[in-house]
């Protein structure tokens, strides 16, 4: 490996958030009488909370004033949260757990790039709470994927260039943020299909061969 630090996408990445992410918005879509499915779901990936908002809108037969879109959002996070509550540390799987112990015997510096504000909650209901050297989420952002803010805050949390950082991601809007922001990236699950990243990863573990 020729990276010093290795930056993590946490839903779709680390864990399975994104079945929680698609039960929440589908009540919501549900509630509303807005079509909602899987494929939809997938654009969701990655792009923050009021943007996923906008893009289930797309097939609404109304327009909605940001009042009420900013009421809708925070009405998917609370169930989204109540979802994230039950989650233990055996959600995370002992691949990954393996593998991120691995690297961090190797001396390469870890660190999560998110666009959720909720992943430090998530974090701690994996028993991952003070694991990353560094954390750089939704809370500490002003632009999301495809931007490339997320990445390049959590390399100068990790104080290490940008490009001595790999990205790991299962979203399109993530490895186009992360070529933005002039970053190698490997991609993993429905992401391998993008002509973006530098790697493709069969599976987490994968990431020791690189
Ligand atoms: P929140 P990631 C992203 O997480 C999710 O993939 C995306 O679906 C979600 O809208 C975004 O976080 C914001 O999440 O509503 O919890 O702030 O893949 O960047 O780790
Ligand atoms: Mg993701």
């Amino acid at each position: 490996m020729n990276y010093k630090g290795i930056i993590f996408d946490l839903d779709g990445v680390i864990c399975h958030t994104d079945k929680y992410h698609y039960q929440a918005w589908k009540k919501l879509a549900d509630r509303l009488g807005i079509y909602f499915d899987e494929t939809i779901n997938n654009r969701l990936r990655g792009v923050s909370r009021m943007e996923s908002l906008n893009i289930i809108l797309e097939r609404a037969d109304k327009t909605y004033t940001e009042q009420e879109k900013e009421a809708f959002a925070t009405e998917k996070n609370e169930v989204y949260k109540e979802l994230l509550k039950q989650m233990t540390p055996e959600e995370l799987s002992p691949e990954v757990k393996d593998t991120l112990e691995e690297l961090r015997n190797r001396g390469i510096l870890l660190s999560i790039g998110s666009s959720s504000k909720n992943a430090g909650f998530i974090l701690n209901r994996l028993g991952l709470g003070d694991f990353f050297d560094a954390v750089s989420d939704g809370n500490n952002i002003s632009h999301s994927k495809p931007d490339p803010e997320v990445f390049l805050k959590a390399a100068e949390f990790l104080k290490l260039p940008a490009s001595e950082c790999l990205v790991v991601e299962d979203a399109e809007a993530g490895l186009l943020a992360a070529k933005n922001g002039e970053m190698d990236s490997a991609a993993i699950g429905d992401a391998v299909k993008s002509d973006l990243p530098q790697y493709k990863l069969k599976t987490f573990s994968d990431l020791l061969n690189i």
